[in-house]
């Protein structure tokens, strides 16, 4: 890093007093009109920068990277996904990734149990029944959506936001399962009174809710492919909050539309912002537009998250969240 204060590109608007601590910081380019920036941008940007602040909607590919000027020695970016960022390409190019860990996790968590309550107790529909001013008044066989107490949720990557989400679930009277690469320790296991399913494709083919929390690797791409959503049970519904890519989407839309597959509640898509247009037409699905992790509390601490790690490696430290790729 210069010993003059380091060049730090944002690449999208951030909440106001992010902006004015890094301003004040560093020799900070901001992106006041929040447009997303074009890949001819990005590499305009970490032509100059030393450091870079991208976000989810910014694609670091190789060929960005190729780009990059000699002083781009940090990536550091706002939010815990990196799936965005080429890994393996910043590495050899002596670049130092960091993302924003942990502050979201609740967030997240209360999204995935929103998703859940909605898809299971058709709120969405509900809604808009009512804007559409066609709400005859109430019926004992009216709307009747599907009791989540007593049911057995599956929860796929028991993380941090996997064991948010089991906490809150045991709270709503929901049996936990999970799978995950590796078995967490058995207190945990125990605390949360959750069952480990070695086996994704048995954990599927018996549970009555999925939740997606694992992050997006090439690993998890399609983890949810043609034939492992086709083990899921026709009373089931699937919740995503994690990444769109780890869900075959074309597949689901079509079970969706089958009823294969009683419901789902998506908030993050494989093509994002773009959006099936057959999952429009479906009653059975709750959209939402990538908000797992929009509040304010949660964008003030990633973006202080983002400070210190520019702070503490333009002081010659390691910053607190390297992400290395073999953690992923
Ligand atoms: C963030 C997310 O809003 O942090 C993540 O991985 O998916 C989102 O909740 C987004 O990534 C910010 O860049």
């Amino acid at each position: 890093m210069p010993s003059r204060k380091p060049l730090v590109v944002v690449t999208r608007k951030l909440p106001e007093p992010i902006e004015t601590r890094m301003m004040e910081l560093f020799e900070t380019r901001l992106n006041r009109d929040d447009a997303p920036m074009t890949q001819t941008q990005l590499i305009a940007a970490v032509r100059d920068a030393d450091v870079l602040v991208p976000t989810v909607t910014d694609r670091i590919d190789a060929a960005v990277l190729a780009q990059a000027g000699p002083n781009l020695r940090l990536i550091a970016s706002f939010g815990t996904g990196v799936d965005h960022i080429d890994l393996a390409t910043a590495r050899q190019r002596g670049i130092t990734v960091t993302n924003t860990p942990g502050v979201l996790t609740e967030d997240t968590a209360d999204m995935t149990m929103a998703l859940i309550l909605a898809v299971a107790r058709r709120l969405a529909e509900g809604e808009r029944l009512i804007r559409a001013g066609v709400w005859q008044g109430w019926g004992p066989t009216f709307m009747l959506g599907h009791r989540i107490s007593g049911k057995r949720l599956g929860i796929i990557g028991m993380g941090r936001i996997g064991q948010a989400v089991a906490r809150r679930a045991r709270g709503f009277g929901l049996s936990v399962h999970y799978h995950n690469r590796r078995r967490v320790p058995e207190e945990t296991e125990h605390e949360l009174e959750a069952t480990y399913w070695e086996s994704l494709d048995q954990m599927l083919a018996h549970m009555d809710i999925i939740s997606v929390n694992c992050p997006h690797t090439p690993a998890t791409y399609h983890l949810l492919s043609a034939r492992r959503l086709k083990l899921m049970r026709p009373h089931a519904i699937l919740v995503n909050t994690a990444r769109g890519e780890v869900i075959d989407e074309n597949t689901l839309t079509r079970m969706l539309a089958a009823r294969e597959i009683a419901g789902a509640g998506l908030d993050v898509f494989e093509h994002e912002p773009a959006v099936n247009p057959k999952l429009l037409r479906l009653d059975n699905v709750v959209l939402l537009p990538h908000m797992g992790s929009a509040t304010l509390e949660g964008r003030i601490d990633m973006g202080e998250k983002v400070i210190i790690n520019i702070k503490t490696f333009a002081d010659g430290h390691r910053p607190p969240d390297r992400v290395l790729e073999g953690m992923l």
